[in-house]
């Protein structure tokens, strides 16, 4: 099969995720084949930098054989059962218990789904049944922000903030509200960051007491917003989210989909931002992107209520704690620990990529260049305004797709350019992901004048 046969019957049988399925078809899908460390190969050859870790998942990078063995060996001696009906297996367990380990001291419970979408309908089903259980079933409203990516299944989106998805699959899931998000460079340029990190935390305390606070059953954010747009809040926004959420006890619920497992230097952003969640859903790094695997880790308050007051709990998948899934995120985690990949992003490949993102901010095309251990962004903007450039001529589009043909995944959201490299990337791979980037920045910046030269030149012609 060649490329051509491969496009052909894409288009002609398979609807992908997010996706404009005709445009798509029109165009035709890029063909991934095979993949070794922080690199990418197509049917047509080309070796492409994934800067993405495929979709912030591979955090160690691919072609680890040790995690095929422990795919393999598990499949062969158990490939499936079920945690249900009184049953478990050794690798759930021993799973498990490493999180807890690995956690925030409080966190020593782990419940098993097979997505971050499903970690957090199974939030949404802990939070309200904890507060039913502590005699507040008026603890209904979950607030969450706008513009957050919380998976997409149907309380997935209503959890997110993301316009689009709420305009297509309403309608929602009720008792569901969204305050505004930390976007100091999308929202808030004409304050102080502090100033701004403090009102964006404010939001969320009227938002309390506009619902009341015998209403509200929990927030839920991102340490980092991740598919948002990598966006990373001011100093002073988490240190005042705690306080308002301590006030009126509120549970603190923290999406570590993408920040979970090292993105940010430590084992969890709860960590790097001191959050002390009751809920944290976990996802894609859990298991490097090998196998599906996702869950909710569980803090004492919330687990206790659960396990001495509950009764059954009326919730769970088939392959909750799938025993390949489970035994390749043990591996995974064992890996971590012992490459140390973790501390190395933190003290080493963190602060490199800081230091030599932010030479970025020297183009023209680009206001902002922001870092926090191995996620970073580019805000780019109309030299000659420092404003976006208009909506119609889809800048972002432009960089993600020059930067795909010289040979670099980096994603756009909006006019924001997003990296999410694996955690196992070389120094020399960072040179090599800036040189492309700023490539890449520079091919943008030609196409965008050669687009006004041509619309300059309109009216003679
Ligand atoms: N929470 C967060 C914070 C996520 O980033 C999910 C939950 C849902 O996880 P699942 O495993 O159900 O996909 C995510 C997923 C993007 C993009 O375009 C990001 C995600 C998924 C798809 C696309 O950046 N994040």
């Amino acid at each position: 099969m060649q490329t051509r046969d491969y496009q052909r019957l894409d288009r002609d049988h398979h609807l992908h995720p997010f996706t404009d399925f005709k445009a798509l078809g029109e165009e035709g899908s890029r063909i991934i084949t095979h993949a070794e460390g922080v690199y990418i190969f197509d049917s047509e050859g080309n070796r492409i930098l994934d800067g993405m870790a495929g979709l912030w998942c591979v955090n160690l990078g691919y072609g680890r054989e040790e995690l095929v063995a422990a795919a393999t060996q598990q499949l062969r001696r158990l490939p499936y059962y079920n945690n249900f009906f009184k049953t478990t297996h050794p690798p759930a367990v021993a799973l498990a218990e490493r999180l807890c380990r690995l956690a925030p001291d409080h966190l020593n419970h782990a419940f098993f789904t097979g997505s971050g979408s499903e970690a957090n309908d199974t939030v949404l089903r802990m939070v309200r049944r904890f507060w039913a259980l502590q005699g507040k079933p008026g603890k209904q409203w979950v607030i969450a922000r706008e513009n957050a990516y919380h998976g997409s299944t149907v309380a997935g989106m209503s959890l997110g903030g993301m316009a689009p998805m709420h305009a297509q699959g309403g309608p929602l899931v009720p008792h569901i509200a969204h305050v505004r998000q930390p976007y100091w460079f999308g929202e808030g340029r004409d304050q102080e960051p502090e100033a701004f990190g403090r009102e964006c935390a404010a939001a969320i305390e009227a938002k309390i007491l506009a619902l009341g606070e015998e209403n509200v059953a929990a927030f839920i954010a991102e340490p980092v917003q991740g598919a948002g747009g990598a966006i990373i809040p001011p100093a002073s926004y988490w240190p005042a989210v705690k306080a308002v959420l301590a006030k009126y006890d509120i549970l603190l619920v923290v999406d570590e989909v993408i920040c979970g497992f090292g993105r940010l230097g430590e084992w969890f952003g709860s960590v790097h931002y001191d959050l002390q969640p009751d809920l944290m859903p976990i996802a894609k790094g859990l298991s490097s992107g090998y196998l599906p695997i996702g869950g909710v880790l569980v803090g004492d308050r919330v687990a206790e209520t659960l396990i001495e007051e509950g009764g059954e709990f009326f919730h769970g998948f088939t392959y909750s704690g799938h025993p390949a899934c489970a035994a390749v995120a043990l591996s995974n985690l064992e890996l971590m620990e012992a490459e140390g990949v973790v501390e190395r992003v933190r003290d080493d490949l963190g602060p490199y990529l800081a230091r030599r993102w932010a030479e970025l901010a020297d183009h023209p095309l680009v206001g902002e260049a922001r870092s926090l251990g191995l996620v970073g962004a580019l805000e780019l903007v109309d030299p000659a305004s420092g404003e976006r450039f208009p909506k119609e001529l889809a800048v972002g589009n432009r960089c993600r797709d020059l930067c795909f043909a010289s040979g670099l995944v980096m994603r756009s959201v909006g006019d924001t350019m997003i990296i999410s490299p694996p955690l196992v990337i070389a120094r020399a791979e960072i040179d090599e992901l800036i040189d492309k980037a700023r490539a890449a920045l520079d091919a943008t910046q030609a196409q965008l004048a050669g687009l006004t030269a041509t619309v300059q030149e309109e009216p003679l012609s």
